[in-house]
């Protein structure tokens, strides 16, 4: 039988931020390429987290696309960082600099990725019933594209109006005079309950876990500030390769318990001046050690009572767990909006959800009637959006099922039994513990290059040893075991979603280690793929 050709070399799922640049690459390096995304517009997250206050938790100059030099000098940043709108803008105009929007679908969902044995390539599906077939499939779905939805009783049939922070109403939403209840308390909900508590009539506030937030500071970005920034980028994002997370911050080498008190107090509280998420390098065992991590706990809880006047709410705003276990989250006024008179917190722990009849949430121990209810209950992390899809590798074997017993796979880029599919930024990767942009830029260059070596070397297929895997799998978890929130409940171990696999997804040995893994291995003529 002759074999089938393909239609396209390589099928991109997703026109996020990852998507876009996967386009150019491809096309910089002669491959043929199309991507699907599901949204009626591009941005990924950015079009989806429309919620009042969602704005990004890396400064605006780093977290964007370092590839062009051109695109970093023209662009403007108006704020250190940028709103939702204004990111969304930002990726708008990368798709029209580089004419990027023509190879992509909108509104069209892939639904199968099935691999033909027969013919070498993937078989793709779409909700719109088009079929496709590709030598490769990059998967570039995000990490937090899936929103989770509690299964709290009656709460399909409330009588009101729902809204889920990760999709959002493109129009927006009008909460003036409404009462409104938040569920959660994590990034979504502390950036969007102060703006929300400036327009409803009341806001209830329904915490399970208390978080841990430090204040942004954002700021206007002035011309100067600008034009200095911009001057010195290449430096900057030089610097931004040499950390672990790939942004720049200045990691104090010493030990909060090494330092007297005094100091350890005054460097905390500088950060917490300073604001954002280099409070986390405080010192060099913050992350690490329980007791050094104690002393920024406290120092946290001592500012949460400071600020919040009402006592019994400023103990319930008090986190239990380490500082930095869960994603630490950076806001502005949060705390102090719980100093409002239309805004109250409801504990939980103490007073479980039971259900809501009509429009009324009843917990444990009293009922409230709301107008509306805003889910910012977070995201089946890093591995839903693809259990999404039905992927099927050789023998038709489900990734799904490959992946019972938690995501496995080589260095987060491929999956053993699924040849010439890539994942960007998935599970077994940094990603979500870096600047999102440079972890994006480092996968997608990376399959770039992989692919180019590929068909300079009339390379057809590509595929993940299972040893390569097994050993990457220990890796990932040495690198968290290291860390103190490897022990702590939360969406980076799936423990969010009932009944997934608890295992730490991300790669904690941080992005330069990672980065030269990458390269190792690709010098190394690919060493743990098999390559035909
Ligand atoms: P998160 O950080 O996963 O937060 C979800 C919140 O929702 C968190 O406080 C959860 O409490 C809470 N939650 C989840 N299910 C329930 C139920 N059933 N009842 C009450 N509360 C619940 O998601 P976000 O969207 O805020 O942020 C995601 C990331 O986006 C963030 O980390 C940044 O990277 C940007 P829990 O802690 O599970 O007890």
């Amino acid at each position: 039988m002759e074999k089938q050709k393909p239609d396209v070399d390589v099928l991109i799922v997703g026109a996020g931020f990852s998507g876009l640049y996967l386009i150019h690459r491809m096309r910089q390096i002669g491959l043929s390429c199309h991507a699907f995304e599901a949204a009626a517009g591009l941005g990924g997250t950015w079009y989806w987290n429309r919620y009042p206050g969602a704005r990004c938790d890396v400064a605006s100059f780093e977290y964007s696309f370092s590839f062009d030099k051109e695109l970093e000098q023209e662009w403007e940043w108006s704020e250190k960082y940028a709103p939702q709108p204004e990111i969304l803008e930002y990726a708008e105009h990368v798709a029209e600099r580089f004419d990027l929007k023509k190879s992509i679908s909108f509104s069209t969902k892939v639904t199968s990725a099935i691999y033909d044995e027969d013919n070498k390539l993937w078989s793709i599906k779409t909700s719109k019933n088009s079929a496709h077939k590709a030598r490769f499939v990059v998967f570039a779905t995000g990490c937090l594209s899936v929103p989770f939805t509690p299964p709290i009783v009656g709460l399909a049939e409330f009588a009101g109006s729902t809204y889920t922070t990760g999709r959002w109403p493109h129009e927006g939403v009008g909460f003036t005079s409404q009462k409104v209840a938040v569920i959660g308390t994590g990034s979504s909900a502390i950036q969007s309950i102060p703006l929300i508590a400036k327009v409803a009539a009341e806001v209830t506030v329904f915490q399970r876990t208390a978080n841990y937030s430090v204040p942004a500071r954002n700021a206007i970005t002035t011309p100067e500030e600008s034009n200095r920034t911009k001057a010195s980028y290449a430096a900057l994002r030089e610097q931004a390769k040499t950390t672990h997370s790939g942004i720049v911050t200045s990691p104090s080498p010493k030990s909060a318990l090494e330092v007297p008190e005094e100091e350890r107090l005054a460097t905390y509280e500088k950060r917490w001046t300073d604001g954002g998420l280099p409070f986390l390098a405080a010192f060099s065992d913050v992350m690490i050690d329980q007791k050094a991590n104690d002393t920024a706990s406290e120092f946290f809880k001592n500012k949460i009572r400071s600020v919040v006047k009402d006592d019994e709410t400023a103990e319930a705003l008090c986190p239990t767990f380490p500082l930095g276990g869960k994603r630490m989250c950076v806001d502005t006024d949060f705390y102090e909006t719980f100093n409002r008179d239309n805004v109250s917190l409801v504990n939980l722990k103490k007073e479980p959800i039971e259900s809501i009849e009509g429009s009324t949430l009843h917990t444990t121990s009293r009922s409230f009637e709301f107008d509306s209810i805003v889910l910012a209950t977070g995201f089946d992390a890093m591995t839903g959006a693809l259990n999404a899809v039905d992927i099927r590798g050789k023998e038709d074997f489900p990734l799904k099922q490959a992946w019972s017993e938690g995501p496995d796979n080589y260095l987060g880029l491929m999956v053993n039994g699924f040849p010439n599919l890539f994942t960007v930024t998935g599970p077994g990767s940094p990603s979500v513990f870096t600047n999102m942009l440079m972890a994006i830029e480092q996968h997608v260059d990376w399959i770039t290059d992989c692919l180019e070596h590929m068909s300079v070397n009339d390379l057809t297929l590509i595929e993940a040893q299972s040893q390569a895997q097994l050993d990457w799998g220990k890796e990932v978890q040495r690198a968290a075991s290291q860390f103190l929130r490897s022990n702590t409940d939360s969406w980076y171990t799936g423990a969010n979603i009932e009944g997934k696999k608890n295992v730490f997804m991300p790669y904690m040995g941080g992005l330069p280690v990672y980065r030269e893994t990458c390269d190792e291995v690709a010098r190394e003529n690919y060493r743990g793929f098999t390559l035909t």
